[in-house]
């Protein structure tokens, strides 16, 4: 299949195309390198040294032996260039990692809130709109979160994407319907993803696109069997305390001798998967698509839940770690109980990677392989939830 991966420069985003490309797919990567400009706003890099895209696709193509095209372009900004590359490449797919990820940064500040919601939801409608002005049959695969759903359960798992609920009508009897699962997002950013579910409803009923929304939870680990090949080829490992997620952090404060800050009491739940099934997922979601007709597949991209407190004493178990509850800088209640439905990949035949498997791999060979590049004034997280803890000067809009 030809496939255009927007976001393909990022985290999931380069493990998958090079998963794709190595799989047979024709793989061009759309990316308009907001990310890298962002390490460079707050004065962050990733704890790997990862290479400009030229490097990174020069070393795929002589050690994968394929070619990935690249087209740096704004999905928000430029809908012209963004029709005219998908009318002149005429692609199966196009999987959608280009948003801002990091709820932290979303909540940092007026502008970033701004822009959050800017570049998400115009991306996201960019995206759409160009796939039915061009009238072609795209299937459209979205990275959406697990944080749509909220993560404070009804005492039943987490389905996937859609609930039965029942109306009482006025003369008694009750109606049947099943409608997207009530969304409770917990920051800016996971409210754009909540928007963007709203969008693909309604590019899929009035104009027919196939679309499947894949709620993902938190990505661990940083490394596949293509990242590997080559030292050019590394992935991102974002540990700063805006971009990094709480296990690779975890992982990371283990290697560099920080204790394991977690927020509050730590009794927060929540769901994980490997970066290896990220992109094992991808290529099963765009593999499957819907069928002409088919209303949004929704499936839950995740592969085991745990509590925040019991990760910590986890890896503290294992390297020795000191673990610090800081104060929570986010407005979450600091305990949930998670349990999520994950069928629909594993009737696909998924397997997933599970903590233990990978855990002390991370560790050594990335976390402490790279600790000399972290720079521990960055681990901290600043950001906060609302303005009650950050008074001062108005942001600038
Ligand atoms: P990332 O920030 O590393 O990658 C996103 C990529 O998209 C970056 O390379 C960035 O430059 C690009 N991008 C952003 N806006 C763009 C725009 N307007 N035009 C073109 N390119 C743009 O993030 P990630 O961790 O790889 O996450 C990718 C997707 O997966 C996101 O949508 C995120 O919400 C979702 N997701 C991530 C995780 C996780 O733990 N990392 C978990 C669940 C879901
Ligand atoms: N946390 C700590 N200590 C830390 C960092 C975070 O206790 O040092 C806590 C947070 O308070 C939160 C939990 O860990 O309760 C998760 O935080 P996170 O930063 O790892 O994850 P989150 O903000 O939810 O966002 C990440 C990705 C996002 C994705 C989401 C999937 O950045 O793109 O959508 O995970 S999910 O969480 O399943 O919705």
């Amino acid at each position: 299949m030809k496939v255009l991966v927007l976001g393909g420069d990022g985290f999931c985003g380069w493990p998958t195309s090079l998963y794709l490309s190595d799989k047979g797919h024709d793989v061009i990567i759309v990316d308009n390198m907001s990310r890298r400009k962002i390490d460079i706003e707050l004065g962050v890099e990733s704890l790997t040294p990862i290479r400009p895209m030229d490097e990174r696709l020069q070393a795929w193509q002589e050690v994968g032996g394929r070619s990935i095209g690249f087209v740096d372009l704004d999905v928000a900004t430029d809908f012209c260039e963004l029709c005219e590359l998908i009318s002149r490449e005429q692609p199966d797919a196009i999987v959608h990692f280009a948003e801002q990820r990091a709820a932290p940064y979303s909540m940092k500040s007026a502008r970033t809130k701004n822009y959050t919601i800017r570049n998400n939801l115009c991306g996201t409608h960019n995206v759409l709109n160009a796939i039915v002005e061009t009238g072609l049959d795209i299937h459209l695969v979205h990275l959406g979160t697990m944080g749509v759903y909220g993560y404070g359960t009804a005492g039943i798992p987490l389905p996937e994407g859609y609930q039965t609920v029942y109306f009482k009508k006025p003369d008694g009897s009750m109606q049947e319907r099943e409608i997207i699962y009530p969304p409770d997002p917990g920051s800016v950013y996971h409210l754009t993803k909540t928007q963007d579910a709203l969008m693909f409803q309604f590019y899929n009923k009035n104009d027919g696109v196939r679309i499947t929304d894949l709620h993902q939870g938190i990505v661990w680990g940083t490394q596949t069997d293509q990242t590997t090949r080559d030292e050019r080829l590394i992935n991102r490992f974002d540990y700063d305390g805006d971009y990094g997620t709480v296990l690779n952090r975890f992982l990371m404060q283990a290697a560099v001798g920080y204790p394991l800050t977690v927020h509050g009491a730590g009794g927060q739940t929540r769901a994980f998967i490997h970066i290896r099934d990220t992109v094992e997922c991808i290529r099963l979601a765009m593999e499957n698509p819907p069928a002409a007709g088919d209303r949004v597949h929704i499936l839950n991209q995740m592969a085991e839940s745990h509590r925040l407190r019991d990760l910590a004493a986890l890896i503290s178990r294992l390297t020795g770690a000191e673990i610090r509850h800081v104060p929570n800088p986010r407005k979450e209640d600091e305990d949930n109980e998670l349990i999520v439905k994950n069928e629909k990949f594993r009737s696909l035949g998924w397997e997933p990677v599970l903590l233990e498997e990978g855990l002390l791999d991370e560790i050594y060979n990335i976390a402490q392989k790279y600790s000399d590049r972290c720079d521990k004034n960055r681990i901290p997280c600043h950001s906060t939830w609302t303005r009650s803890h950050q008074p001062g000067i108005p942001e600038e809009q």
